[in-house]
């Protein structure tokens, strides 16, 4: 039976439950990433991390109780007690801040849910499509071409990614649209990252403007990035007004990219790449 000998492993003692995990997901890894972290797992960090924690618990404890026997006796110094409190305090937050971290854990798991979202039309599909390497999504020169949420897994730079094309947002009068738009919506509240389209032709130039623009796609607290589409129809001009107002602060790591020639994939995959280390 499979994990038969991790069982037994365990039963005895030789491995700990978090070590078990840790060769599960080892077992199961699909990108470099995965492996890592459950190799580290394997290895005991976590079960150390833990076995600290209980350690410093059961000193805590001690220290209570033999305040608690001994206290009247003059025995045990006034000051134990301040000194537990201050310990389990740090501990406290030590448990915070890992739980926190623990949503690292998660997404490298289960994968990050990145989500294309955009107006309809500025090629939400073809970016799909290119970054997938193969014509997974239907693309049209109609605009509310997509309309069922569609969903391929990526590894990137060594990042488990599953990544969703949706409906171009805009208020749409088709009944089936509308329900398109609305999973669109769905999925953008739940995404850990969003690849914000826009038409590099048609964009706004000033970035108070543009960051309007992205602000009515994006949910304010989710990481971004943003792509300026269709980058091969732009004329020198317009291209040095998008590349300056793309650079501005307050916006989002920015790239220029075309779906049809393939210009700017690089620097896109570099950004997600740079973007997924942070999640
Ligand atoms: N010139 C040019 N055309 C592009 C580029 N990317 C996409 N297109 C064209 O733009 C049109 C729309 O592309 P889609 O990928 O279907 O756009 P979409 O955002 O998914 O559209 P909806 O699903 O309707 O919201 C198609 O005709 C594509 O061939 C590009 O980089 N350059
Ligand atoms: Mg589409």
């Amino acid at each position: 039976e499979p994990g038969e000998f991790t069982r037994r492993a365990f039963h005895r003692g030789k491995l700990d439950l978090t070590a078990a995990e840790g060769l599960r997901d080892l077992i199961h890894a699909e990108t470099e990433a995965q492996r890592q972290q459950a190799l580290r797992q394997m290895e005991g960090e976590l079960g150390r991390l833990y076995q600290q924690w209980g350690e410093t618990l059961t000193q805590a404890l001690a220290h209570i109780e033999a305040y608690i026997d001994f206290s009247e006796d003059d025995n045990v110094e006034e000051e134990v007690l301040s000194q537990v409190d201050a310990a389990v305090q740090t501990l406290e937050q030590e448990i915070a801040a890992h739980l926190q971290d623990g949503r690292r854990g998660e997404l490298l798991r289960s994968g990050v849910r990145a989500v294309i979202a955009g107006p309809p039309n500025v090629g939400k599909s073809s970016l799909l499509n290119l970054l997938c390497q193969r014509p997974a999504a239907i693309v049209s020169p109609v605009a509310g071409t997509t309309r069922d949420v569609v969903e391929v897994s990526l590894n990137v730079s060594g990042y488990p990614v599953v990544l969703s094309d949706t409906a171009g947002l805009r208020d749409a009068t088709d009944p089936i649209e509308q329900e398109g738009v609305s999973r669109a919506r769905d999925r953008l509240q739940h995404a850990d990252l969003v690849l914000a389209v826009l038409d590099a032709t048609t964009v706004p130039t000033e970035p108070a403007e543009l960051g309007a623009a992205l602000g009515s796609l994006v949910p304010p607290t989710t990481p971004c990035i943003l792509v300026l589409n269709k980058a091969d129809l732009l004329g020198g001009h317009t291209r040095a007004l998008c590349d300056a107002c793309a650079h501005r602060p307050p916006l989002p790591p920015t790239t220029l990219l075309s779906c049809k020639t393939g210009e700017g994939t690089d620097s896109l995959l570099q950004l997600l790449g740079q973007q997924l280390a942070q999640l």
